[in-house]
Order: structure tokens, then C-alpha cells, then sequence
């Protein structure tokens, strides 16, 4: 009797040791919450309107699912912006962002900044050097990457979505992830 167990047991260690190889070669955890917009009610992302430029969830932007968010900006001294939750970090952590974005018309541009905040709320770092900009995709989604570093102080980590000051346009965005990696390889992983 003991000797028919043996071939069960070896194929049990075998499943697990598979799961745990699987597990170990996913991609880390999205830490965007609500990163599709499918949540229309989420108050994940906190969305700054200006009279001339706003930001909505809404069903004519899905990439994926049901929902994205449109930023119409009919102005050229003002922006929308959507900003997601202040997440903690630390300085040499790497994160992986990648998302989607349709531009509506010829020279319309909008952008995600992955924003390091220092333990003030103020700035950290270079915020040009963590920002990615979709331009002209011609009506089509495209997808963007971009590998960002916390800078010397930064407290906390956000992704910003945004339009830009002198800019006018109409741009959608969808399927946000921002992952935190270790490495270069698990940054392509991310991606
Ligand atoms: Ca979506």
C-alpha cells in the first residue's frame, strides 16, 4: 500500500513546484486601483476640471471593458488632470508604467507623469524625467511605456494624467498599470 502512494505524492510536488514557478515569472502587482476606469463611481482617481478643460470617465473612451477616461481640453492656458492615490515608496524603488491612449485630432498630445512627492507633498526630483507623452496616434489606441526611479526624498508615488498648458484636444486613456519591478528584466516583464 505504501508504495502506490508514492507516484501521488511526487505528482502533488510536482503541481506545486509548477504553480510556484508560475507565480514567480508573472508580472508584479498593478498598483493602480480602478486602472481601467470600469469603476465609474471610484474615487481612486481624483480628477481636477478647469471651465475649458475637463476630465471624465466615460463609455466612448473603453480600450479594454466598458469605460476610459476622455481629457477634452479647449483651452491653451489650462489642463485637466487625474491624478491617482499617493502611494507609499522610497528612494531606488523602479516601477513599470503602461498604458493606453487615443488621440482625436492632428497635434493633440496628452501625457502621464509618474509624480514622486517628498514627505512635504512637494515635488521630488525632476518631474520631466518620469513622464510619457502620447502624441498623434492618428485616432487609433496606442500603447506607452515608460521605467521610472524614486528620486533622492521622495515619500510617496502617484500617476498623473494630464493634458498640457498650451495644448488644445481631445485624448482618451485606458488600462493604466504602474508596477513596482526590481530589475531591468522584470521591467520588460511589466510590459
Ligand atoms: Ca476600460
Amino acid at each position: 500500500m505504501k508504495t502506490s502512494h508514492l507516484p501521488r505524492v511526487a505528482l502533488l510536488s510536482l503541481g506545486l513546484f509548477s504553480t510556484t514557478l508560475h507565480a514567480a515569472d508573472s508580472a508584479p502587482v498593478n498598483l493602480i486601483e480602478n486602472g481601467g476606469f470600469e469603476d465609474a463611481t471610484s474615487f481612486a482617481w481624483r480628477i481636477v476640471n478647469t471651465p475649458h478643460a475637463t476630465a471624465t470617465i466615460n463609455e466612448g473612451a473603453a480600450h479594454t471593458g466598458k469605460r476610459g477616461l476622455t481629457i477634452k481640453d479647449e483651452s491653451a492656458e489650462t489642463i485637466a488632470r487625474a491624478m491617482s492615490p499617493n502611494l507609499p515608496t522610497a528612494p531606488g524603488r523602479v516601477y513599470a508604467l503602461k498604458f493606453w491612449a487615443r488621440t482625436h485630432s492632428y497635434g493633440t498630445c496628452g501625457g502621464i507623469s509618474v509624480r514622486f512627492l517628498d514627505a512635504t507633498g512637494a515635488t521630488a526630483g525632476d518631474a520631466t524625467a518620469s513622464h510619457a507623452q502620447a502624441t498623434d496616434t492618428q485616432g487609433g489606441w496606442q500603447e506607452f511605456t515608460l521605467t521610472a526611479t524614486a528620486p533622492e526624498g521622495a515619500a510617496t508615488v502617484a500617476a498623473w494624467i494630464h493634458t498640457y498648458s498650451r495644448q488644445e484636444g481631445v485624448v482618451d486613456f485606458d488600462d493604466i498599470e504602474l508596477r513596482e519591478v526590481t530589475e531591468k528584466t522584470d521591467a520588460k516583464k511589466a510590459r
